[in-house]
């Protein structure tokens, strides 16, 4: 192989770096494959071709607006490009028709209040600069003048931005599509307050994120014929059950339970409430509060978003008497019976009184939340006999029942703001706006993590699939000859885990099906079917964790509680018992059920439900149009102004931007209109298409290396410079 022709004595480069990924430098000599290297921190550095990019020493100072219009589409250029913007507060750029937000982890106003919603909707296309505003106004705009539905889908890993994009979005959907002639409260105005009511009650802080999102939403708004707003649907995805009755340090659990903690004095005394630390859901943690954040404020927005999305004052009540209930019953602990150590009573005195709290919230009786908290009916051939549970059994038996009211209690709440809002029938268009939990992985990853990576991958492919097509049409449209592009596909990471026979959903129902299995068998299932499958790792020594090679990096998965988890079942007990409760908003989260559907051995899966939700999704996404936000989290610290150049790096290729961008490299990267090209290059004419250049991938950093030849002057002045440095 030849010397590049790109990279010569005197070019410009970014170097590859292990702390800051690329540092710019200037070629000093080349000899071989050799290149060495004036860093602009003052090093000399001696490289392969292979650690450099060719860079643009003639970029603007604040960056583009659009990287496609990055002289060098590398990837050095654009993280420096992104970073150069953030430093800034230039936090939204785009790449093409995607548009990627920096999470600036400081409020920044300026770019969200109303005048400047004014000014996006009155500016023409391209006039503003990059805004989550133009993709809601493009999405708005096209389904108004083609009649078709339109999606925006945002991504990005946890914490990086998505929560509030989408609702920034959603404020200017709002704002194009709403009708300030209406009278009370407004359809967009219900469509807003719904935010803060499901955060209430489905986001916790997490470690990568203070209000994390622990569901998925997809946010249907319907329009009319005249494009104002007139219905919506939200849609949720599996919500993290386990949070309710089990924590670690640093996380929280949901943020409702601290809202309560922190009401009106008359609410806490009312329902035996107090200091968060006295209960045992909470406490398993140190952390209580959040900085910057104020309980006592966020209960009484609460109340008054849930007034807003039509709960009224007799549910707002039984709904935190709920939540009361259950910081209650996470309370009731149990010690040995003497003479039966199969069996288990209540521990003490505490115990009782938390007992009898919980019922009484519960509008239910105490001895029978007792029994149904330790005893099991069990049915043998002959008779119907009454079984006590050991500790451990009746600690599993609470907390199944606590899990079970809270997703009762968010599936109610789901359902009463779409009833409140409403749906308009007579609908033919909606903006679809999605924001899921991001990629995630922790010290220690469960089948939730298994499920939301899952989803994220989901997107990752319809992302890809959609990038992938649009480079094609720009090719076609220009009549521009182009052969056929291949990009990565993480379809075998989906088949991995969705193929109907075999995938990882379908053993884990199988093991869920046989009585014998354990998270071991259902592991050495895994181990042996996937053995050599390139995107599942059994680590060394492991007898029941195993790794997938996610898009987004490894994540190590411990099976233990996967079997337990992807069994949705409500022991009948426990539906019994609540089904009978003197409180009709209680009893209607337990609708008796019929005798088929309660029988025991009914097996339904968590994990097959929510795959054919997201199968669900995928086709109301692919029926729409769809414009991607990508999110980046600039840094793990959540704080303002700090750029880790190596982790945006990460965010950038897994989420697919350098993918897109490698995409268009693998055809012709430069898309320079006639007149931009002809400005730089007035010298050597390449292939050319209606309105615009092609150049192949590294033909403008040749064509720029022939022009620095030829203005030899530049050159030498560059390398006299070079030298009196080094
Ligand atoms: P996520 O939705 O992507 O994570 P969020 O949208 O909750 O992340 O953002 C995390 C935090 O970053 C927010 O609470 C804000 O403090 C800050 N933030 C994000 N975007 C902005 C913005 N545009 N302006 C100001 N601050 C911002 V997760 O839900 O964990 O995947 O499951
Ligand atoms: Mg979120």
């Amino acid at each position: 192989m030849g010397v590049p022709q790109t990279i010569d004595v005197g070019s410009h480069v970014w170097l590859e770096d292990s702390e800051l990924a690329w540092v710019d430098g200037i070629v000093f000599s080349v000899t071989g494959h050799d290149v060495e290297v004036q860093t602009s921190d003052g090093r000399t550095v001696v490289a392969k071709f292979s650690a450099l990019h060719p860079r643009d020493a003639e970029s603007r100072a604040g960056g583009v607006d659009d990287m496609t219009n990055l002289h060098y589409l590398n990837e050095a250029e654009v993280l420096h490009n992104l970073a150069t913007r953030f430093q800034i507060d230039e936090i939204y750029t785009y790449t093409g028709n995607i548009l990627i937000a920096v999470n600036p982890f400081q409020a920044l106003p300026h770019l969200y209040e109303p005048a400047v919603m004014k000014r996006y909707k009155e500016a023409k296309m391209g006039e503003q600069a990059p805004h989550v505003f133009t993709i809601a106004d493009i999405a708005y705009r096209a389904m108004i003048t083609e009649g078709k539905s339109n999606s925006i889908l945002v991504s990005g890993e946890s914490g990086a931005g998505k929560t509030e994009t989408t609702k920034n979005l959603m404020c200017y959907l709002a704002y194009l599509g709403g009708n300030s002639a209406a009278e009370g409260q407004t359809i967009e105005q219900q469509v807003l307050e719904s935010n803060p009511v499901l955060e209430a009650f489905g986001n916790a802080k997490t470690a990568r994120n203070n209000n994390s999102s622990r569901f998925g939403k997809f946010v249907e708004i319907q329009f009319d014929n005249v494009g104002r707003i007139s219905g919506a649907a939200i849609r949720t995805y599996l919500l993290e059950r386990s949070r309710v009755c089990q924590i670690s340090d640093p996380e929280r659990n949901y943020h409702c339970f601290y809202l309560l903690c922190a009401a009106p004095k008359e609410e806490i005394e009312k329902y035996k409430l107090g200091d968060p630390k006295s209960f045992h859901y909470l406490n398993q943690s140190n952390c209580y509060q959040l900085v910057g954040v104020n309980d006592a404020n966020n209960y009484l927005a609460t109340r008054r978003a849930m007034d807003v999305v039509g709960i009224s004052e007799e549910e707002q009540e039984a709904i935190f008497r709920v939540v009361a209930a259950i910081l209650h019953l996470g309370n009731i602990d149990f010690g040995n019976n003497e003479g039966d150590p199969e069996s288990s009573v209540l521990k003490d005195d505490d115990s009782k009184f938390h007992l009898d709290m919980t019922a009484q919230l519960l509008r239910c009786d105490p001895e029978s939340l007792e029994d149904a908290l330790c005893k099991r009916k069990m049915i043998t051939p002959d008779d119907v006999i009454k079984k006590s549970l050991d500790i451990s059994g009746a600690i599993i038996s609470r907390d199944g029942l606590a899990k079970t009211i809270y997703s009762r209690l968010f599936d109610w709440l789901v359902d009463k703001i779409n009833v409140s809002i409403g749906q308009d029938p007579k609908s033919k268009c909606l903006i679809g706006v999605l924001d899921i939990y991001g990629f995630e992985s922790f010290e220690s990853n469960s089948f939730e993590q298994l499920c939301i990576n899952y989803t994220n991958e989901k997107l990752q492919q319809h992302f890809n699939q959609h990038v992938f097509k649009s480079e094609q049409a720009e090719y076609t449209k220009e009549e521009i000859d182009w052969r056929y592009i291949e990009f990565v596909d993480n379809q075998d990471v989906l088949s991995l885990i969705e193929k109907k026979t075999g995938g990882i959903i379908a053993l884990l129902d199988e093991a869920c099906l046989v009585p014998k299995s354990t998270h071991e068998t259902f592991a050495q299932k895994l181990y042996q079917t996937f053995k050599d499958h390139k995107r599942f790792i059994k680590p060394k020594l492991a007898r029941s964790e195993f790794t997938i090679v996610h898009y987004a990096g490894e994540v190590l998965y411990q099976s233990e509680q996967f079997l337990d988890k992807n069994k949705d079942y409500v022991v009948p007990e426990h539906q019994n018992l609540l089904s009978a409760s003197q409180c009709s908003f209680i009893q209607r989260l337990f609708p008796s059920l019929s005798e088929e559907t309660s029988k025991p051995s009914k097996f339904s899966s968590i994990g097959s439900r929510f795959k054919l939700q997201l199968q669900q999704l995928m086709e109301i996404l692919n029926s729409t149009d769809p414009h991607f936000i990508r999110c980046v989290k600039p840094n793990h610290v959540l704080k303002p102004s700090i750029f880790e150049n190596l982790y945006v790096m990460q965010q950038l290729r897994s989420g697919g931007v350098l993918e897109a961008i490698r995409i268009k490299c693998a055809g012709y990267p430069a898309h320079k209109t006639f007149e931009e090209f002809l400005n730089r290059y007035n010298i050597i004419a390449p292939e050319m298409g209606i309105t615009r250049v092609f150049l192949k991938g590294n033909q403008m950093a040749e064509l720029d290396a022939q022009r620095a030849r030829i203005l030899r002057n530049s050159a030498s002045v560059i390398q006299r410079r070079v030298r009196t440095r080094s």
